[in-house]
């Protein structure tokens, strides 16, 4: 059986793990404590840069979410989560890397802004934009790819409910709003939701990591 190795509080990994449940695909889950586990030789011959999701599959290892989705999707085309159409495929594809480049990127930052008095414009400022880039690709459809779901609902997906928890208010971006409310009703999406405590946890033990990050590069 497929082997998917995550955290549930991995917003990257979570990406993968709706895919797996909209799919109806079969799969061990191994939870990888990232409070040390990812840098054990065992993991780091799966994954050298240290980093999850990693799948799994026989033989065949994979990382990088957007290259694991693009495998299950090949391999298993039911429910399709790829439109066949060139314009909304780009759209997709553009969607998902919005999200891994340009928001995912802005986490650390939103974390400490949350614990801190003063309000960082320069990041939220950066995440309204994303969201406005978002509104224009929904247009009036319910999903990016049009009347399903696609890729690009999962990867984009599985970070807002982080941001929204961080701060972001969907306010001012009316169709994400209705777009967030439409997918978060999804089971797939309750299935991989955490809990208060454990979003509590994350924050304290990301923020630790990032303090740790900052001391090193100060001293180097
Ligand atoms: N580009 C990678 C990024 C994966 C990633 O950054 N994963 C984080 C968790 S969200 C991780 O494993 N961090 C552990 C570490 O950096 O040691 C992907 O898309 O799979």
């Amino acid at each position: 059986m497929l082997k998917f190795y995550h955290h549930p509080l991995s917003p990257i990994s979570r990406r993968v793990w709706i895919g797996l449940l909209e799919k109806g695909i079969s799969f061990e889950p191994v939870i990888v404590n990232l409070k040390g586990e990812q840098f054990e030789p065992e993991f780091l011959s799966l994954n050298p840069f240290h980093h999850i999701p990693v799948v799994v599959d026989g033989e065949l290892r994979i990382l990088e979410s957007l290259a694991i989705l693009d495998y299950l999707e090949t391999k298993h085309p039911s429910p399709p989560l790829i439109p066949k159409e060139p314009a909304a495929m780009a759209k997709m594809r553009m969607v998902q890397m919005v999200t891994s480049n340009e928001l995912t990127t802005k986490i650390p930052a939103l974390l400490m802004a949350s614990d801190s008095p003063e309000p960082d414009r320069i990041t939220f400022r950066h995440i309204a934009t994303g969201l406005d880039f978002f509104s224009e690709q929904l247009g009036d459809s319910p999903y990016f790819g049009g009347d399903n779901l696609s890729l690009a609902d999962l990867t984009a997906g599985a970070l807002l409910p982080l941001i929204v928890r961080l701060g972001v208010d969907l306010k001012e971006h009316p169709p994400i709003a209705a777009w967030y409310k439409r997918i978060m009703a999804r089971e797939s999406w309750q299935q991989t939701e955490p809990d208060d405590e454990a979003f509590e946890a994350w924050k304290k033990w990301v923020s630790l990591i990032i303090k740790r990050r900052r001391q090193q590069k100060a001293r180097a």
